[in-house]
């Protein structure tokens, strides 16, 4: 499968990542719009939430259990950060291998309120 988020979460392009576990990858976001902004997916590919089967969805879990270990690692675990995924055509979403953006290190402007 031609997907750029598969090859780098398996190794196939080198890249430094983030944290890596059995499931889950993170690496650094090509065009950061905070001081850090990490990519967390699955090893295995899913276009976006509305893919994942439901007896698969606790790879949800699995990625947000990720981003804590990401967040303890990284040292903004304790100011705080926001995740975001983008989800579908309407929702932003350009690269279809889900994944959820995790942006940390300054105080970010508040989307809902
Ligand atoms: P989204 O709009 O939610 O699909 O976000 C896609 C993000 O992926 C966007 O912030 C830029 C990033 N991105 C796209 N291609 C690459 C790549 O080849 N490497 C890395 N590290 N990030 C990429």
């Amino acid at each position: 499968m031609d997907c750029i988020f598969c090859k780098l979460a398996n190794g196939e392009i080198p890249t430094d990542l983030v944290y890596e576990d059995e499931k889950v990858a993170a690496f650094r976001d090509v065009n950061p719009v905070a001081p850090v902004h990490i990519l967390v997916v699955p090893k295995k590919h899913y276009v976006s939430l509305e893919d994942i089967p439901f007896d698969e969805m606790s790879i949800i879990a699995d990625i947000h259990a990720a981003i804590r270990k990401i967040s303890d690692k990284e040292g903004f675990a304790v100011d705080g950060y926001r995740i975001i995924n983008n989800c579908g055509k309407d929702g932003g979403q350009e690269v279809p291998h889900i994944h959820y953006h995790v942006l940390a290190g300054k105080k970010l402007t508040k989307l809902v309120t």
